[in-house]
Formats: structure tokens, sequence, C-alpha cells
């Protein structure tokens, strides 16, 4: 649409956020000088955020990396020259293709995540080169993945509650989600159904935004909501206020949770929670009582050695209560299903692949039957500063012997200790079609503005390699509109009506989903219905967590949480620029006024917070938002933000499930904290 004031492109955000906002950029003269919420989507409601309000102004930052550029000096030091494209295409391509002929492409290593999360620039392009070149895979499992298992495992199919719907509910749990911060525009939804009467509730070991917010706080102490969920079932039990019928026709495995839940009397579960009786028994009658009922959750609680068993808890509430029958009742959780299974997707060979939470160690030391890492490829992730164990990390990304390519925007933690740098466009510079995992819009970013520099695509740069290694393949051939198109073609009825062109001209479509379909309960098309599956419930805290005693915890005696704090980062998007920083410029270890006494620490000392992993000097921060025992540093910092030169997860915990899948335990984080003399 062109005006007098310039030409107005309609796009979307790319960034690794439920919301998934539609919004217009103002262009003039070729540059992009404004940028504004789409007022007609019904979800995001024509506005964005306080991160991406100033998202022009990342676009034009100065430090924006705008050539590929070759390192100079050591490794981390940040010292480069720029390269050319044809030079800096070759030297990757030759080495990935040394590494092919002598039979060693698994010691290629593609390692990305959701920096920009357009099906097309988050992989489809990109994804298929590696395949093609046979390179070892990462399993993207740090985030819903855990969550994904503990809920499928109950209601079979995936397909939770539409979030929208929240609107309908009368009785709204938000468990281990902090709405307001990370799912901002959701929030409109909640207050919408408060207004109609909905009593809010937030399951939370943090008083959050979202906990003050709520009508109720749940406070469970951290990891221990297995045992709420316990409790809450056995006072449904006892005062007979599961759904028979629904427990009867659409669930197995009721007596066994009813066994487990039996032994849960409200002392016991007050006891293992920290949560008083009473709030329990007001929680089971409230949520059987004033219906519909919805539970939203995001990831919260996954990273956590239970994780899983705690989404599976979670699940298995509406399942007992029925509250599926209801438009508005059931559980919201990712809504990615319903985008993946409207579009279409490619064949992918089985690479081998290792888990991201082991990046450290598959560099460092890599076990039995890992690939040894020659060449890192990395593109739209940060894992230097997300993964944890950082230390093993970065002493990875120190290996003189490994080639390091980073395709990146800004020159962030990681892209420091590149080989290769390759430029990144930015969303108002590439095209994309923009799925959801917040609702059920679809969205296409067209481009705003030709890329700044000489930046590229993701895509661009995977038709570049594939060229110079002479792959020919039918999708990466496709140009990015052939890709969205493509994407397009399933067939799918979740896709009735919605085409290319109608996309580009409205900018978004909701998925053909009728709003007032009940998952579980009306048939979604392709998806056999199956019955819920309960079963035995146990409370079973992680190893590395308090209260049990172990001798780790009498070295290390408090538990570290290192959430989603600032509502200007997104993940490690924002961590290095001051604009986005807190007032205070820096980030903070916060703790209960009872141990920051027991440790002479007052508020703003400096302190040293550490284990067997790390160490870091940070202020401290006094706060009875916290519950005594437990202590939090915001995730998202840079290195440089602390005297180590390194972040929170240089103390995180990056165990796994045994069967090496899904998230880390990140929140099963045991520290000790004393004050800097
Ligand atoms: N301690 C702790 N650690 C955590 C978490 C936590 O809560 N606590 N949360 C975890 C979770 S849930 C997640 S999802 C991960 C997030 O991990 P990541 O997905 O790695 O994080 P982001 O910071 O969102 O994105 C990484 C980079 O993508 C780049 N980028 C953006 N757009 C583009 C593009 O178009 N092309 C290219 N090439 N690059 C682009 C950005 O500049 C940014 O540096 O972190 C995890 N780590
Ligand atoms: N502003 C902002 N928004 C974001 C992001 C961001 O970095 N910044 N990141 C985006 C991404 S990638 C994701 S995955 C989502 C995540 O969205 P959320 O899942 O809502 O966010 P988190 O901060 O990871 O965790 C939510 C809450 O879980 C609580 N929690 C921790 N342990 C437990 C537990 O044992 N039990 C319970 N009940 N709660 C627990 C934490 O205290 C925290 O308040 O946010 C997205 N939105
Ligand atoms: S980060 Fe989230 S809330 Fe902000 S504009 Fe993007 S999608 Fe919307
Ligand atoms: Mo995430």
């Amino acid at each position: 649409m062109g005006t007098s004031e310039g030409l107005t492109v309609l796009g979307a955000c790319h960034h690794d956020c439920p919301d998934t906002c539609a919004w217009e950029v103002t262009v003039v003269d070729g540059v992009a000088t404004r940028l504004r919420g789409s007022a007609t989507h019904p979800f995001t409601r024509g506005t964005l955020c306080p991160k991406v309000n100033r998202f022009l102004d990342r676009v034009y930052h100065p430090d924006r990396i705008l050539t590929p550029l070759r390192r100079t000096g050591p490794k981390g030091s940040g010292q480069f020259e720029p390269i050319g494209w044809d030079d800096a295409v070759a030297g990757v391509a030759g080495r990935m293709d040394a590494l092919m002929a002598s039979g060693r492409a698994d010691s290629i290593l593609q390692f990305s995540f959701a920096g920009t999360q357009g099906q097309v620039q988050m992989g489809l392009l990109i994804d298929r080169l590696f395949d093609v070149v046979g390179a070892a895979d990462i399993h993207r499992e740090l985030c819903g993945v855990t969550a994904w298992r503990g809920a499928a495992s109950v209601l079979g199919a995936p397909f939770g509650l539409d979030p929208e719907m929240i609107r309908h509910a009368r009785t709204i749990v938000l468990w281990g989600t902090n709405t307001r911060v990370t799912n901002r525009h959701l929030w409109p939804l909640v207050e919408e159904a408060r207004s109609a009467g909905a009593v809010v509730v937030a399951v939370d070991p943090v008083r959050t935004e979202t906990a003050r917010a709520a009508d109720v706080h749940l406070q469970p102490r951290p990891g221990s909501d297995v045992a709420l969920v316990l409790g809450v079932v056995h006072v449904l039990d006892r005062d007979g206020l599961v759904d028979a019928d629904w427990i009867d026709q659409h669930t197995s495995g009721w007596p066994e949770l009813q066994a487990s839940a039996r032994a849960w009397t409200q002392e016991r579960t007050a006891a293992a929670t920290g949560v008083p009786a009473e709030r329990v028994e007001w929680l089971a009658h409230r949520m059987a009582g004033e219906r519909p009922t919805a539970v939203r959750s995001l990831i919260g609680a996954e990273h956590r050695e239970n994780g899983e068993e705690i989404l599976r808890a979670v699940a298995m509430l509406p399942a007992v209560l029925g509250s599926w029958r209801d438009v508005g009742g059931g559980l919201a959780r990712s809504a990615q299903m319903w985008h993946t299974a409207a579009l279409r997707s490619p064949e992918r060979p089985r690479r081998r692949a290792v888990n991201m939470a082991r990046l450290g160690q598959v560099l460092v030391d890599p076990g039995e039957g890992d690939p040894r890492i020659e060449l890192l490829f990395v593109h739209n992730s940060n894992p230097a500063a997300i993964v944890p164990d950082q230390n093993r990390v970065v002493a990875g990304l120190e290996r003189e012997d490994l080639f390091t390519v980073v395709v990146e925007q800004f020159m962030t933690d990681t892209a420091k200790y590149a080989d290769i740098v390759l430029p990144a466009a930015s969303q108002i510079e590439q095209l994309d079609l923009a799925h959801s995992w917040g609702h059920l819009y679809l969205a296409l970013n067209q481009p705003a503005v030709a890329p700044l520099g000489e930046a590229l695509p993701n895509s661009e740069i995977a038709r570049r390699l594939a060229s110079a290694l002479g792959i020919d393949d039918e999708l990466l051939s496709l140009s990015d509109e052939e890709a969205v198109r493509w994407l397009l073609s399933s067939g799918h009825p979740f896709l009735d009506g919605i085409t290319y062109e109608r996309l580009a001209e409205d900018g978004f479509a909701r998925l053909s989903v009728d709003p007032a379909l009940r998952p579980h309960v009306d048939p979604v098309p392709d998806v056999p219905t199956a019955p819920m599956r309960l079963g035995p419930l146990g409370h079973r805290p992680g190893r590395e967590t308090v209260g049990g005693g172990s001798a780790l915890e009498q070295r290390f005696p408090l538990a570290l949480i290192s959430r989603k704090q600032h509502q200007k980062f997104l993940n490690a998007n924002y961590g290095g620029f001051a604009e986005h920083h807190p007032s205070s410029g820096r980030p903070s270890l916060q703790i209960h006024p009872d141990d920051a006494d027991a440790r002479g620490i007052a508020d703003g000392d400096l302190v040293r917070v550490h284990n067997d992993r790390g160490a870091l000097t940070l202020h401290a921060e006094r706060t009875d938002d916290l519950q005594p025992g437990l202590v939090a540093i915001p995730f998202g910092w840079w290195h440089r933000s602390t005297p180590e030169g390194r972040a929170v997860n240089a103390l995180t915990n990056a165990s796994l499930a045994d069967d090496d899948r899904g998230s880390a335990y990140f929140h099963d984080t045991l520290v000790e904290v004393a004050p800097v003399s």
C-alpha cells in the first residue's frame, strides 16, 4: 500500500515468542521509518511489545554485522577483518567438501535454534543443505519438548485448547508460565474473561508480575508441582468432584491415579509443597465448580529433572475434571501442532544428532557414540549464551582445531569465537511464513527493505553453499516465495481458503479451525481420538534440588532459577544492548532476606554465586518475591555483564533424561552465595 507518507509493508515478528505479532512497516525511500502492530490482528490487536517497539533501532544499529568477516585475532577476541562473499562461501564450502570427501561429513555439526522462527528462514532450506551434506544434527529440544512429552503422554493427540479460547474460561490457572512477561498478548484475553467473572490463579514458586496480577497466587516449592496435583486430585476424589462420566468414556488409568492420590492428604501436600492446605482445597473446588476451567502452561516447569512428570501431572487435571467438555476448557500449551499439521514438511533423513544441551561436552569431551566435531555451523542461535554449563561450551568454542561458522546480525558471545561470520538479514529484510506457538494465525512476512550492506537471509546462504558444493536439489533451488508456496501446498483442511495471495493482501489468516472446536471431543481432521492416559503419579524431586539432603546440598544449599525476567529481553537477543537493560544496567542475584541475613548480605552488596560448574560476581537484590532457599538470576544477559565474562548459564545444570532427549535441567541447579569482601 502506498500513501504520501510512504509505503506500508505487512509482516510479522520472527522472535521465539508465543505471540507472533503481525506488524506493518512504513518505508520511505527504501528506509523503514516506522514499525507498529497490525490493528486488525485478532490476537495481537495492534500492539507489539517494549522490545520490538524499538526493532528498527536494532535493524539500523551501528553494530550490525554487514559483511562477511574472517577472524584475525585469538578465538574470543572479537578481532575480524571483512572479506567478500565469494571468499567466505568458498572458504566454508571448501572445508565442508574436504570433510565430506574424506567420509567425515558427520564431523560437521549444524547447531541452530529459533533465533528466527519463520518456516523458511528457520530451516526449510538450510536444514535441507545439511541433510544432503550428511552433517551431524542437533536435537532442538532445549525448549518445549519435555513439556510436550509430558502432556502428550496423557493426551495422546497433542492438540490442546486454543489459547484464544481462554476468553471463555471462568477459572484460569496459569501453571508455571509468566504470561505478563512472556506471552503478553494473551493477557487481554485473560482480563476479558476476568471481567466476565473468571478467577485467575498463578502457580509459580516466584511472585512474578503475573502472580501479582492474578487473583490468587499459589507459591509451591520449586519442582513440587506433582505433589500439588496429587493433593488436588485427592480433594477432588474425596469430595466427589471428579467427572466420572468423562473418566469412564475418555480415559484409562484412573484407578492407578486415584491410588497414588489417596496418600496425598492435605497435610502431606502442604508439607511437600509449602502451599497451605486450605488453598489446595480451594483450588480443587474452584476448578471443578466454576467452569469452563482452563489450565495454561508453557515451559517454566519443564526445565527440571522431573519436568516431564510435572507436565504429565498438570495434563491430568483437566482430564480428571472433564474440562475438555467446555469451549474454553482444557489445557492450553504450545499451539505449534496446529501449524505443523497444516503446513507441508519435507521428508528428512535421520541424521546422527546430539542434544543441544550437550554442546559443551560434545565439543570438549565427546562420549562414546558422539561424533568428533571439526566444523561447527551456527545459525539462529547463540549457544555460548543459552546452553547450560557455559564454561564447557566456551572451552569447546576455544578449541584451535575447531572451525566455527556463525551466521549472525551482531557480534554475540558465540560469534566472537567464529572463524568466519556471515552477516544475517533481519526480519524486515527477508520473506518468510510465520507460524505461531501461541495462537492459530499464520502470517506472511514480506520484506520491507533490501538487506542492509551485504547481509543475506539464511535461505540464500544455503543456496550459495549448495551451489558451491555442487548440490542439485529441488528444495534448495526454490526461491523464498516458491518455498512459502511449497509450505502452503499441503492440501490440509486447516489451510482451506488460505493462499499466498490472500496472506500477501491481508498479512495473516487464522487456520481454518472452528473457534468452537473442542479438542478431544470434536473431531480434528486426520487425528484419531484416543483415550487419555491417566495412571500412577509420583512426586520425585530432582537430584539437584533443595530439601533432599544430598551431599551436594550440604555444599550448595540454595536453588537457582534463571527464568525470563525482563520485558525488554527475548532470550539472548537483547542482552548485549544497553537500551534493553533494566534501569540498574546489570543483572542481579535475587535472594530472600532470610538467606541474605544469614550470610550478612545487604541490598546492592557484591556477592559471589558459585557451584562446581562456575562462579559469577553480581550485586545482590533482596526480595521476598522469592521464597527462602531460592535465588534467581535473569536469563539472557551476555558474557560481558559480569567480571568473570560469563552469564547465568555458567552455573546451570546440563543434565538430561537417560535417553538424552528433551530439555536440560536448567532450574535444578544448586549454588552457594557469599559476600565479596
Ligand atoms: N538459563 C536459561 N537458559 C535458557 C533458558 C532459560 O529460561 N534459562 N531458556 C531456553 C529457551 S526456552 C530457549 S528457546 C533458548 C533460546 O535459544 P536461542 O534460540 O539460541 O536464542 P535467541 O536469543 O532467541 O536467538 C539467537 C540468535 O538468533 C539471531 N537471529 C535472529 N534472527 C536471525 C535471522 O534471521 N538469521 C540468523 N542467522 N540469526 C538470527 C539473533 O541475533 C540471536 O543472537 O534458550 C534456552 N536457555
Ligand atoms: N520477555 C520475554 N518473553 C519471552 C522470552 C524472553 O526471553 N523474554 N522467551 C520466549 C521463550 S523462548 C519461551 S520458551 C517462553 C517461555 O515462557 P514461560 O514458560 O512463561 O517462561 P519462563 O520464564 O521460562 O518460566 C515461567 C515460570 O515458570 C516458573 N517455574 C520455574 N520452576 C517452576 C516449577 O517447578 N513449578 C512451577 N509451577 N513453575 C516454575 C518460573 O518462576 C517462571 O516464572 O517465553 C517467550 N517469551
Ligand atoms: S517479541 Fe513477541 S510480543 Fe514482541 S513483537 Fe515479537 S511476537 Fe510480539
Ligand atoms: Mo523457549
